[in-house]
């Protein structure tokens, strides 16, 4: 059995742990990346697209935005449909900021290329990893492989493995607080070869179900469609997909979507969970491990990267001044900004979904809130404020 000695452990090379070990290197500190999968497999995962005016920063200022600045796509607004009929929300004018489309796999890969540059240890395709002696003071991180075992002994262990990954499970029974919602539908993802034809996001409410016209490059097209979460993709022919995308995108100006090969295609489920705290002892939650948010608000991997921010800066002060102040108060950090980010990705999923089983009342009262955000200059800011990225506090 090999030994290893670490100061930070993290599990999973998603943005959240890329992320901590690259923040937590550039301020002196050790860490040890563990992740299941190949580094192609997390290179080449399609998911996330927009990253708040926050995290572009964030990213920007910690060295890893370069590729990101030339190729990213800064989008000023976005916009709101109603059965065919737009309306731009005007994120610069009404905040004086803006988002970036930018692949999550393009910052996956961006910082995966960046920490073996800086000669950071990432082990991909792992093995099966468990947490040992987390009650004490140097807990370790045991990883079989092929019949060997490795022992990483750390002071810390960040939990950066997704929504099923290994870390909460491992938190000790009654330790977490689990809040959760599921929502009646789910999300169908198309990866398409056609250029965009428009400049901005699109999201839709359409009688039918709510669809999303967004973007990859200046060539793909990303779009998506609410379906019944026990939908089957083998349902969803090429053709039907299309049908639907245009039936529910087509405007009532004559725009529609352009069309393309499907390169991909997948079913995603809607969910709120947030488990509480984000730490016990030594351990801490990071990015989906901790919460996850439905995708209508664009939010998952910017809260990611936010948890990271907070967690990087802890536990750079302990190490730094032996200050643990930052740490001890990390959880309630984060789960200020956690539970404004699910209030409104909640309130973007109500507001542009069809709730199937909603009262006639629900379903005018539904209209007559989109149309006030569609008409009152507050109501758009109030969404603007909070789509662009709130701030991040001193904490
Ligand atoms: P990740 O990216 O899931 O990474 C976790 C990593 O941990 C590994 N892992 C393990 N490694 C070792 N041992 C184990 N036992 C392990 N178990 C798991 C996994 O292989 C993986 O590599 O979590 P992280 O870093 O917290 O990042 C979160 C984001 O990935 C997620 O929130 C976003 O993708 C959500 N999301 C969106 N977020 C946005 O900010 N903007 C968007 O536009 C947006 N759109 C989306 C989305 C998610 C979607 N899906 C597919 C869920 C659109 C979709 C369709
Ligand atoms: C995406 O481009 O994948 C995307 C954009 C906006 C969302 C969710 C996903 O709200």
């Amino acid at each position: 059995m090999a030994r290893i000695e670490t100061q930070v452990g993290i599990v999973g090379a998603g943005p959240a742990g890329l992320m901590l070990s690259h923040l937590l290197h550039l301020a002196g500190v050790h860490s040890v990346i563990l992740e299941a999968r190949s580094r192609a497999y997390c290179e080449e995962r399609i998911r996330a697209g927009v990253l708040e005016y926050t995290s572009v920063r964030m990213l920007e200022e910690a060295g890893v935005g370069e590729r990101l600045d030339r190729q990213g796509l800064r989008h000023r607004a976005i916009e709101l449909g109603l059965n065919g009929v737009r309306h731009r929300i005007a994120f610069e004018e009404l905040t004086g900021k803006c988002i970036t489309v930018y692949g999550q796999h393009e910052v996956v890969k961006d910082l995966i290329a960046r920490r073996l540059a800086d000669g950071g240890l990432l082990h991909f395709e792992c093995g099966t990893v468990s947490l040992h002696g987390i009650e004490g003071n140097r807990p370790s991180i045991r990883v079989e492989a092929g019949g060997n075992t490795d022992e990483i002994h750390c002071d810390y262990i960040a939990g950066c493995d997704g929504s099923h990954g290994v870390v909460r499970p491992s938190f000790p029974e009654g330790s977490l607080v689990n809040y959760e919602r599921t929502y009646p539908f789910a999300w169908l993802g198309i990866l398409a070869e056609a250029a965009p034809t428009r400049d901005e996001l699109l999201y839709m409410h359409h009688e039918r179900g709510f669809a999303l016209y967004s973007m990859r490059t200046p060539s793909i097209t990303r779009l998506y469609l609410q379906c019944r979460p026990d939908e089957d993709i083998a349902d969803w022919s090429d053709d039907r997909i299309w049908n639907e995308l245009r039936t529910r995108l087509s405007c009532k100006d004559g725009w529609r979507p352009s069309e393309g090969k499907i390169l991909q295609k997948g079913i995603t489920g809607m969910r709120s969970f947030v488990a509480e705290p984000l730490q016990f002892g030594r351990l801490f939650l990071a990015g989906d491990a901790a919460h996850i948010v439905p995708p209508t608000g664009a939010k998952g991997m910017n809260l990611a990267l936010a948890d990271v921010h907070y967690l990087a800066e802890a536990l750079a002060a302990f190490y730094r001044d032996g200050d643990d102040r930052r740490l001890t108060s990390y959880s309630a950090t984060c789960l200020s900004r956690i539970w404004t980010t699910q209030r409104f990705s909640w309130w973007m999923t109500s507001l542009l979904h069809r709730f199937e089983n909603a009262s006639a009342f629900d379903y005018k009262r539904q209209l007559a809130e989109l149309e006030y955000v569609m008409s009152s200059r507050a109501a758009a800011t109030s969404l603007a404020e909070n789509y662009v990225g709130l701030p991040l506090h001193e904490a």
